[in-house]
């Protein structure tokens, strides 16, 4: 037997926290899924998603729960074509083909912005005439691989400021607010039967960068420019809905436009616990509630279905928790405040649970580093051990945050002085290094 404890950084870990998560609690298997549910309120229900993650626990609530996909980063013009002329559509195409495999709409994103593109394009002097041409190319040759595939496209994203100003962009910059015009009319012709739509985020209630949006779509369609939707982002922060949403989404409706629900997260302040929890789930619902009370919203898509796969932690330090699963993938009280919206009977969310998660962040020929988080969601431990069973001969070398044994395959691990505590809506994790030779399967680990 060997006793093995050193001292790394919870940080550090956290920081590299590995995608293969195990023993996550599935929604309850009673519960019907959130995109059934969408279908009976005519409205689809969708999720932004990562190409590389589309596997085990987190392809199967994706595939299950979501009946559309958004590419998070994939699609953005960055992603695929970072040198001129050179393109890279493999996770672009991976999604597209995951959500026709799943029975799933996609909604592409994004063809015009003003972030996330090539540094050959934003750090290029181009001629206004050179600036549309790369417009309409680029329109041309994405919209155009993925015709007839794609339900909706963000087409222009974030064109407004917040006093409803035009923002300041290699766009609007070269070719004046025209641009917009521009791109959707490219869009269409690209792409005859997808739904062309402008998003922006803090346009949910009624208020100056909404009302901007709101002018520009009545006059685009008064030019008969193609304009199908809008999206609106709704990246919100916990207690503040505004109150004006389900209102701001009818006068878009009245316009003769689609709406959706693009990028919903809501996010509170870290520590989560179990009453920033329920107000969350108040907060999920009110905004499902609102889309669903107005026909003409047809979509409401979350950010990221997982509290491990936000862009919100690293966005807003001390910040998180946005989404509507926790990070072992086990549904949160959120989710059952968007079921309920929909029509859904659901299961009371399981309280006093806590869960134990293994991953593995990195391996190499010999040797690889695991990692154990154990997360509570109402309930709480004042001290844990873990335990599981190597089936192929690893030998653990190395831990910390844990004092952790081996015997023969049997491993125990058991909290260190300091981090005993996992709090309701907490986590804490520890790591190891480890030798591995032939296979290293994932064990199952048990908390208790
Ligand atoms: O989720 C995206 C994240 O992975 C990127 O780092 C980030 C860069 O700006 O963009 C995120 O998605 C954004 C979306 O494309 C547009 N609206 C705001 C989203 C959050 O930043």
């Amino acid at each position: 037997m060997r006793s093995l404890r050193t001292g790394l950084s919870l940080a550090s870990l956290l920081a590299t926290l590995g995608t293969l998560l195990l023993t996550a609690p599935a929604a309850h298997a009673a519960d019907t899924p959130l995109r059934d549910l969408g279908t009976a309120k005519g409205k689809v229900i969708g999720t932004a998603v990562t190409g590389s993650k589309l596997t085990g626990t987190y392809g199967d609530i994706a595939g299950a729960q979501f009946s559309s996909l958004t590419p998070g980063n994939a699609m953005k013009w960055g992603s695929v074509e970072p040198t001129q002329g050179s393109f890279n559509w493999a996770e672009a195409d991976q999604i597209v083909n995951f959500a026709e495999a799943h029975g799933q709409q996609v909604r592409g994103h994004t063809l015009v912005w003003h972030s996330q593109n090539p540094s050959w394009l934003t750090n290029g002097s181009w001629t206004p005439a050179q600036l549309g041409t790369l417009l309409d190319n680029h329109i041309a040759t994405e919209a155009g691989r993925y015709k007839g595939r794609i339900a909706a496209w963000d087409v222009v994203n974030e064109p407004f400021n917040e006093d409803g100003t035009y923002r300041s962009t290699l766009w609007y910059n070269g070719l004046g607010s025209g641009y917009i015009a521009r791109a959707l009319t490219d869009a269409r012709a690209a792409d005859p039967a997808a739904k062309l739509y402008i998003n922006d985020y803090n346009v949910e209630g009624v208020n100056a960068k909404s009302t901007a949006l709101y002018n520009l779509v009545k006059s685009l369609k008064e030019q008969g420019v193609p304009i199908d939707g809008v999206g609106l982002q709704a990246h919100l922060i916990l207690g503040q809905v505004p109150s004006t949403l389900q209102q701001n989404i009818q006068r878009f409706a009245d316009l003769g436009v689609d709406v959706a629900i693009t990028e919903l997260d809501i996010r509170m302040a870290l520590p989560a616990d179990s009453t920033k929890l329920a107000q969350q789930k108040a907060d999920y619902k009110a905004v499902t509630a609102a889309c669903v009370a107005v026909t003409r919203c047809v979509n409401l898509t979350v950010w990221g279905f997982a509290d491990s796969d936000s862009w919100v932690d690293s966005t807003f330090p001390g910040y998180g928790a946005a989404t509507p699963y926790d990070a072992n993938y086990a549904p949160k009280p959120a989710y059952y405040g968007i079921a309920e919206a929909l029509g859904g009977t659901t299961t009371p969310p399981p309280t006093g649970a806590c869960s134990a998660a293994y991953s593995v962040p990195s391996q190499w020929n010999t040797g690889f580093t695991g990692n154990v988080t154990i997360s509570c969601s109402g309930a709480s431990l004042s001290s844990w051990k873990v335990t599981w069973t190597y089936g192929a001969g690893q030998q653990i070398t190395q831990a910390w945050n844990a004092t952790c044994t081996q015997t023969g395959a049997a491993v125990s691990c058991t909290n260190a002085s300091y981090n005993g505590t996992v709090p309701d809506g907490g986590s804490v994790t520890f790591g190891f290094n480890a030798n591995w030779s032939g296979s290293n399967p994932v064990p199952t680990v048990t908390l208790g």
